[in-house]
């Protein structure tokens, strides 16, 4: 499924779709990604916006992969900071922390021994 589903087509005119870079997304087989921003547009009005958080995606590719649990690790050690929807997108058990936890599962979900985050 690419970003704007078939049903939301018609919709479709209305919504816009940046990169964490603030590149518009034209694409439609592009993933959701963290950082990404969705605004809902009226005419040429911004009527609403919101950043993307996916799941155990704290570095910014779409996807919860060996490098997110390296860069969790990193953070719960003091060793590198994250923004708010870093923290968002990193935090899986929903404790408002994001720390060695977070970093297994997600090791587990890509080693398959846990079938989501
Ligand atoms: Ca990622």
């Amino acid at each position: 499924m690419g970003i704007i589903d078939e049903k939301y087509k018609s919709y479709a005119e209305n919504i816009k779709i940046f990169a964490a870079n603030g590149n518009e997304v034209t694409n439609n087989d592009t993933i959701m990604c963290t950082g990404m921003t969705v605004l809902l547009m009226d005419g040429g009005q911004i009527k609403e916006s919101a950043t993307v958080a996916v799941k155990g995606d704290v570095t910014g590719e779409g996807i919860a992969s060996v490098a997110d649990a390296r860069m969790i690790l990193r953070y719960a050690a003091g060793l590198d900071k994250f923004s708010d929807i870093q923290l968002l997108a990193g935090d899986l058990t929903g404790a408002g922390s994001v720390g060695a936890a977070e970093a297994r599962t997600v090791l587990r979900y890509n080693a398959k021994l846990a079938d989501r985050l």
